[in-house]
């Protein structure tokens, strides 16, 4: 399975289109890709070519779960991947130009600092459990209405309503998006239950293949397992669609790298214990198996 992870990785580099991207380092990309992993047996996305941090990837899922879009709780976990968005508007509002290990320092250390720099906009944990409505007044003005928990829809629908087509979190709230610190990637996530299995299908519209995608494929897996078993259902085949599929021009050395390298073993993950509902999962409760990857490969995140 992870053959499809460096033979897109490998067309990217050598197919792919050049062009200037948002973040100005240019990248190479191709555009609809598919991939598709089957989750029988405990198996997982889990890439062995370099070493994943799939305990920072689960930390991050189950801060989306507590619908907290501030990066404080992922700080004092010792969780760095979300620090640069923060840093750069915070060096950009105050033009205080403190490098990043610093401001990251005051979020962990200082909870009013946390509090005003530390969000990120109402962003994939804010949209999952609490996407705001609105509804219409007599007199044609509106107010807001209860927010929808999207995850716990879908944990219901599963359970009794499971040959729905309806069972979609979404994180593309277009009226919000101008308030977020970066649009969803992983924006679109489908469940489908056929034959007593969970199947998940994960559309992403822009994809980092060589930092991004490791975490993006483990988590997205992850919540399927977490669903599945909530649902009292077997997880199924997992499908992976991107749109701009990209790679960054500075990580060259990662990827060259990376592309000779053999996968090695089969990771599987158990769940520990089967939590009372889809948002009481902790880090504890996952265990994985068989995973014996090469090194880590390091990259700079491209902001
Ligand atoms: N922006 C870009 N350019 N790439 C991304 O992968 C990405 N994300 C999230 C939002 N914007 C993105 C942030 N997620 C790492 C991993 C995931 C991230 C951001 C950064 C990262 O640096 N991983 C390193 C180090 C991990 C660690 O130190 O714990 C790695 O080697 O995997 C993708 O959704």
């Amino acid at each position: 399975p992870e053959i499809q992870y460096l033979d897109l990785m490998r067309r990217i580099w050598t197919e792919g289109s050049e062009r200037i991207d948002r973040t100005g380092i240019g990248t190479r990309s191709v555009f609809g890709t598919t991939l598709r992993f089957d989750l029988a047996g405990g198996a997982m996305p889990l890439i062995t070519t370099k070493r994943v941090y799939w305990k920072t990837a689960t930390r991050e899922l189950l801060w989306f779960l507590t619908g907290e879009t501030n990066i404080r709780p992922l700080v004092l976990q010792g969780v760095g991947i979300w620090n640069e968005w923060p840093h750069a508007r915070y060096v950009r509002e105050t033009g205080d130009d403190i490098p990043l290990d610093s401001f990251v320092e005051r979020i962990r250390d200082d909870e009013a600092f946390a509090a005003n720099w530390g969000d990120l906009g109402p962003v994939y944990g804010k949209q999952w459990v609490d996407w705001p409505t609105y509804r219409y007044r007599p007199d044609g003005l509106y107010e807001a209405g209860e927010g929808v928990n999207q995850v716990a829809q879908v944990v219901e629908s599963l359970r009794n309503n499971p040959g729905s087509r309806r069972h979609i979190i979404e994180g593309w709230n277009v009226a919000e998006l101008d308030r977020m610190a970066l649009p969803p990637c992983h924006k679109t996530y489908q469940f489908h239950v056929a034959d007593g299995r969970l199947n998940g299908l994960l559309y992403q519209r822009s994809c980092d293949v060589a930092l991004g995608l490791p975490f993006n494929l483990w988590s997205a897996a992850l919540l399927q397992r977490m669903l599945a078993q909530q649902a009292d259902l077997e997880p199924g085949e997992f499908v992976w669609m991107g749109g701009d599929v990209h790679l960054y021009l500075n990580h060259a050395e990662l990827i060259e790298e990376q592309l000779q390298r053999e996968p090695q073993g089969h990771p599987k993950l158990e769940i520990l214990r089967r939590p009372p509902t889809i948002f009481d999962y902790s880090i504890d409760d996952f265990s994985v198996a068989d995973y014996t990857p090469h090194g880590a490969l390091k990259a700079p995140v491209a902001v």
